[in-house]
């Protein structure tokens, strides 16, 4: 503890973000001070396996000292120029990130919600200009029950009034589909692809409670949209860098999307850091002057994301989640065998959730995860009776295994 710092309690600190911040959350009641790698400590010292990850934006672990390393040298050198001038970093991870992704072009923003902001612009724009779609006619089609980010025209096309009540008027021109339905996008392809400019959908709906769609869905649905001249684009916000398996959730199905959405552990959680990219006939549509943003694409921005990006290579963090993902979910199975509280696990590498035997309405998820908690694990649920489990991919198997008793001990003693 820094000479600095007072030792206050966790109630203090929960008083002071109920007095002083806005009640737009929820949390779990537990104070963190600290992160190291798949570990966080609360202001009494008590440690946690963390089992959210900032919602998959600490996949490299908290505070990994090589992207803390390049963070604190780039600050102490360079942290924003905006982009009236160019700099020495920019470049260098523009080129890292889409030869590694196989894109021609990158478009640096900050947020998630900003990058989608960006996809549906850069679509639009795209089906203006190259498709020849009629100004402001275009449509995007997303699915039910999308997660992608708070924004206006964002919860414009939300299903969920929790994300959007009372924010109107919204941005037109959306249309919602079933998720994981290839021949209700088929239909709607065929008899308006002409005023149709993109298709754009989460690779796994990881807010609606980690729905995994049938095997063949993005490869049936990329083909869809390229028959259809329809651009398809891949909400990888929250699955991609390594989460499921594979470096984005499209790689599992061979799929390259037209325009790829990124976030989230893009920076490995220390630093704002997201990403557009997309081949020239699309991105060049935007020209100068016509999108941007003060931090997009800044030093530091660039020198924590070229880290975080190593991070994830040098480690094989994607191999690691597909393995310890399967033993994630084959240890819960033989869980549910012994428990009727859970009836279901799913999910793909590191990004999974249970579902648990009572009603969306119950409170039965925050309880368990409140004994999940006080076992020493942090996880929240996702919608009413889900609780999403999202470890950082660094995790060892003898880590795993020992949240899996975690887990077990809490469920037998929550259900006695
Ligand atoms: C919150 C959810 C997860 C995302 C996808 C874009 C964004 C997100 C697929 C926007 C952000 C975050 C937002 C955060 C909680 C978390 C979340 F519960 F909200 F839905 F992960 F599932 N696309 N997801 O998942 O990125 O602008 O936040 O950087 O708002 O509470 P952002």
């Amino acid at each position: 503890m820094s000479a600095t710092e007072t030792q206050h309690t966790s109630a203090y600190f929960i008083d002071l973000e109920n007095k002083y911040g806005a009640h737009n959350y929820h949390p779990l009641p537990v104070v963190l001070e600290k992160g190291e790698g798949v570990f966080v400590w609360d202001v009494e010292g008590k440690r946690y396996y963390d089992f959210l990850s900032a919602y998959s934006a600490v996949n490299q672990g908290h505070s990994h000292p090589k992207i803390v390393e390049a963070m604190v040298g780039q600050a102490q050198k360079l942290s924003l120029t905006s982009r009236a001038f160019f700099n020495n970093k920019l470049g260098e991870y523009e080129k890292k990130i889409t030869e590694m992704l196989g894109f021609d072009k990158v478009l640096p923003m900050n947020s998630g919600a900003e990058a989608v902001e960006t996809a549906v612009k850069l679509a639009r724009k795209w089906s203006y200009e190259v498709k020849g779609i009629n100004e402001n006619a275009a449509k995007i089609v997303v699915c039910e029950n999308n997660f992608h980010g708070r924004t206006t025209t964002i919860v414009s096309f939300s299903n969920d009034p929790d994300a959007n009540q009372n924010y109107g008027p919204f941005t037109p021109g959306f249309e919602k589909i079933p998720y994981n339905d290839l021949p209700v996008l088929e239909e709607l392809l065929k008899t308006d692809a002409q005023n149709i400019a993109a298709f754009l959908a989460e690779p796994i709906q990881g807010e609606a409670g980690v729905y995994v769609p049938d095997a063949g869905y993005l490869k049936g649905a990329a083909e869809l949209c390229k028959k259809y001249n329809v651009l398809f684009i891949a909400d990888e916000v929250q699955t991609g860098i390594a989460r499921t398996g594979k470096m984005i959730a499209c790689h599992h199905e061979n799929v390259q999307p037209d325009i790829l959405v990124l976030g989230k552990a893009l920076s490995g959680g220390m630093y704002p850091v997201s990403a557009v990219l997309a081949n020239d006939e699309i991105m060049n549509v935007i020209k100068p002057g016509q999108h941007g943003s003060t931090f997009g694409g800044n030093p530091l921005a660039c020198a924590v994301a070229i880290a975080a990006l190593d991070v994830v290579v040098d480690e094989n963090l994607a191999e690691n989640a597909e393995v310890l993902g399967q033993k994630f979910r084959s240890e819960i199975e033989k869980l549910i065998s012994e428990t009727n509280l859970i009836t279901k696990v799913r999910g793909k590498g590191l990004l999974n959730a249970i579902l648990i035997n009572d009603t969306p309405e119950s409170t039965t998820a925050w309880e368990i995860c409140l004994k999940l908690r006080d076992n020493g694990l942090l996880a929240k649920p996702t919608h009413g009776n889900i609780i999403r489990f999202a470890p950082p991919l660094v995790m060892t198997e003898e880590q795993l295994m020992d949240c899996i008793a975690i887990i077990r001990k809490t469920i037998l003693e929550y259900q006695a």
